[in-house]
């Protein structure tokens, strides 16, 4: 483990897709095992595959991935892959979307995901003294009628979900869609995220506010051309979770240099910095860290700062924020 302060500081990561931290190594590994076939010719091969023009160029690849996730012992073995990463590079605190609806329509049951998940952050906390916390994220894309479904049939398992969150192809699929369903999780005592100004307007993230009741927007970066919604979301600490590397392997923003990153925190924004989909973007916490400490010329204040939203952020009892803090 290197020793430097980007390590050292202690992070806490708010916006990760579990299925997005799936490395062509395991992914592979998987493969064989579950004698599942891959479009990929190699490792090598996969990773080249990777070159991106937008989100759904990237959702392609990434439900295309998850084929070789069947069995509870994958997801845990997925996860706990990804913890050991995380653990190595200063991560303390992790809250992961989970995508069932991704596995359902593969016919894999939401108990094995459920169980291999559950397994892995029992380890995290006991084996890597890392706190994770799970959100049951929503397929924009799919319809509201199946979100709704999922959340009655998740029932067994809403002790182990914070929140519930809205992912996948954002353009079209606006937060008002998803209305009923975030009502219904609000009823049920479950916090709300979306995903919303990463792609598509600002207007979506008013609507993930005014009409999801989110606490905290994912990605969020569009909010820098409204300037009336940036003083909202100052004025309201709404927290956003920014992901700098995949918005430029999304193209969201062409060169890290250009990300309005600095203008949301010039305007009195709770940013946090947050990777994703590491597997696919090309680094975990600590590049996202390095990558803007570079692009921006950040010092270490401002990096402890970023670094301290998203503990105090974080959906963890007061205790665990404590020994953080
Ligand atoms: C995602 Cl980067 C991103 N945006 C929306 N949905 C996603 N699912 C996984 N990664
Ligand atoms: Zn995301």
């Amino acid at each position: 483990m290197t020793d430097d302060f980007l390590t050292r500081l202690p992070k806490a990561e708010l916006h990760l897709h579990i299925e997005g931290t799936l490395e062509p190594e395991l992914m592979f590994a998987l493969a064989e095992r579950n004698g599942v076939s891959l479009p990929y010719a190699d490792i090598e091969a996969a990773r080249q595959a990777y070159d991106f023009s937008d989100l759904q160029s990237f959702l392609d690849l990434y439900y295309q991935g998850m084929s070789v996730l069947v069995r509870a012992r994958d997801f845990e073995d997925l996860a706990m892959d990804y913890f050991r990463r995380a653990a190595a590079e200063g991560v303390v605190h992790i809250e992961m979307h989970v995508d069932p609806q991704a596995h359902l329509s593969r016919g894999v049951a939401l108990s094995e995901v459920m169980e291999g998940l559950t397994a892995a952050c029992a380890k995290a906390r006991s084996e890597l003294d890392i706190s994770t916390a799970m959100i049951l994220a929503f397929l924009r894309d799919q319809p509201a009628a199946d979100a709704m479904q999922l959340l009655e049939d998740s029932t067994p398992w809403h002790d182990h979900f914070s929140a519930v969150g809205l992912d996948s192809a954002e353009r079209g699929n606006p937060p008002s869609k998803f209305q009923e369903v975030f009502a219904r999780a609000r009823e049920l005592g479950l916090e709300r995220v979306a995903h919303a100004g990463e792609e598509g307007p600002p207007s979506y993230i008013r609507e993930a506010l005014d009409e999801l009741q989110v606490c905290r927007i994912d990605h969020g970066v569009r909010a820098i051309e409204d300037v009336e919604l940036m003083e909202r979301l100052a004025d309201e600490g709404t927290v956003l979770t920014v992901c700098p590397l995949s918005n430029v392997r999304l193209k969201v923003v062409e060169r890290l240099e250009d990300h309005g990153l600095p203008t949301l925190i010039d305007a009195g924004l709770v940013v946090t910095i947050n990777s994703d989909d590491p597997a696919y973007f090309g680094g975990g916490m600590r590049d996202n860290f390095a990558a803007c400490q570079r692009a921006f010329g950040w010092s270490n204040e401002t990096l402890k700062w970023l670094a301290g939203n998203a503990i105090e952020a974080a959906f963890m009892d007061e205790e665990r924020r404590q020994a953080l803090r």
